[in-house]
């Protein structure tokens, strides 16, 4: 509770040095609310909304918050309960017990908000309303019967409050060391369990099982992608037409970006190895290619670096090595000048990451998305700060739709040996994708698992003989 209780200080502290905050404001934030499955009474799975989440780690659905910014007073409403929730779903907690559990100066009931509010005699209310620079949807305006009588400001808070969320505190990165730990665990997890002859779901479930039951992870940061063979090029794998339904064949590229979530908080990490535990020669080449720019991005990234200059240095990293491999042909400068990266890597090279996956305050006002292939898709165009908490997941992807469209533009064809890339056809790709805290002088890499090719054939064949060790020992007892 006093890593909310300093989210919310620092949101008190920023909103007092806006020359716009009227005396006497309210912040006031509406909680997200229990949904259930299209017409029926089935529950979803509640997972909080989270800019109410980071202001006031409360978990149960239905509930507002408010805070006096000249004084910091924090106050949570939550809803009465009818009698008969005691007997379907528990007992009826009290506000007192609400105020312990949550830290905060005074608990009310939902329904006498606007009561409790205008005691409070507040000059302006402000809300949530700003838009989510990721989806393009606007985050839902806090609202509840009387609102009217108040003076509201709905523009003055999501700006404020997106910059808060955008630089993490020491509680936050302690949080976010530990959802990264326990999924790093989980990942090795798979790289012991895989083998050919497994579906690509039966990986998704083993992480899940193990971030659930070691990490206390009910929710995972996003759907499992589970790619192996060709579908390891499929940047969105594993959604409902594609449900990560594969057989992992011997051969096989494989490539796992999952992200266990704790207390609202995520991870995002991915992990590229061949199924069989050995790479080929072609197979070790993209990752040592990939691992390269991941490498070179992380010795170069510190407090004012500008993001969108480490997605150039991955493009350019890829282009030397793909030329060296021999995919490519000519000048890295020259093929840069016709975003030639971007036929490999169409996504941008990470982004912030905190409460949601993809973490706000990527394009704040003076910040533009840039204009050009690969570049575009990046979450933010910012410069690094200090305590920002940023994906480093540069990827080579052989797609054939992005190939077969630049073998038909004769800008970039010239640069591409289509003899040697029709080996590759089908190969799939490679992500490596880790975690990390932007510090005074560098960053810190928050994503712990075995990344050069020599580390993953190592961990894949201790695990694989102490699996054949255990099975040996257990079948002898038989
Ligand atoms: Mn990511």
């Amino acid at each position: 509770m006093s890593l909310f209780a300093e989210n919310r200080r620092r949101l008190c502290e920023r909103l007092r040095a806006n020359s716009k905050l009227a005396r006497n404001s309210i912040v006031v934030l509406q909680g997200g609310e229990q949904t259930q499955r299209y017409c029926t009474d089935t529950d979803q799975l509640f997972r909080q909304e989270s800019f109410f989440h980071w202001s006031f780690g409360v978990t149960e659905a239905g509930c507002y918050g408010a805070i006096d910014v000249d004084t910091g007073k924090a106050i949570i409403f939550v809803p009465k309960l009818p009698d008969s929730y005691a007997t379907w779903m528990g007992k009826i907690h009290s506000r007192e017990h609400f105020k312990e559990k949550y830290a905060v100066n005074e608990v009310h009931y939902t329904c006498d908000i606007a009561d409790v509010l205008s005691n409070m005699r507040p000059s302006t209310l402000l809300t949530l309303r700003g838009l989510n620079t990721d989806s393009g949807s606007t985050c839902r305006e806090a609202s509840f019967e009387g609102i009217s009588q108040f003076q509201v400001n709905n523009t003055l808070l999501h700006p404020e409050i997106v910059e808060c969320r955008l630089l993490k505190t020491d509680m936050e990165l302690e949080v976010l060391r530990y959802t990264n730990r326990i999924s790093s665990e989980a990942h090795k997890e798979i790289m012991k369990h895989v083998k050919p002859g497994k579906k690509e779901y039966e990986m998704e479930s083993l992480f899940q099982h193990y971030c659930y039951t070691h990490g206390g992870m009910r929710h995972t940061s996003y759907t499992c992608i589970c790619g192996s063979g060709n579908n390891s090029s499929v940047l969105h794998y594993g959604h409902a037409a594609a449900p990560n339904d594969k057989t992992i064949e011997d051969g096989d590229m494989c490539l796992f970006d999952m992200g266990g979530e704790y207390y609202c908080y995520s991870s995002d990490i991915t992990c590229s190895f061949p199924a069989n535990g050995k790479f080929t020669a072609d197979q070790r080449a993209i990752y040592d290619a990939v691992l390269k720019s991941s490498r070179a991005v992380m010795a170069a990234v510190k407090p004012g670096v500008v993001w969108p200059d480490m997605h150039r240095l991955a493009d350019r990293v890829h282009l030397e090595e793909l030329t060296r491999i021999g995919i490519l042909r000519g000048s890295v400068d020259d093929m840069m000048k016709v975003h030639l990266g971007a036929v490999f890597m169409p996504h941008g090279l990470g982004h912030l990451l905190g409460i949601d996956v993809h973490d706000v305050g990527g394009y704040p006002e003076g910040v533009d998305r840039i204009d050009a292939p690969g570049l575009k898709s990046l979450r933010t165009a910012r410069l690094l700060q200090e305590r920002m908490v940023l994906t480093i997941e540069p990827g080579i992807y052989f797609i054939d739709h992005l190939l077969d469209q630049a073998l038909a533009d004769p800008a970039q064809r010239c640069f591409i040996n289509n003899e040697t890339l029709q080996r590759f056809r089908g190969f799939g790709g490679v992500r490596i994708e880790d975690d990390i805290a932007v510090t005074a002088s560098g960053m810190e890499l928050l994503t712990c698992v075995p990344r050069t090719a020599d580390q993953i054939e190592t961990f894949m064949a201790e695990a694989h003989n102490s699996c054949k060790a255990f099975d040996h020992q257990a079948s002898q007892k038989l």
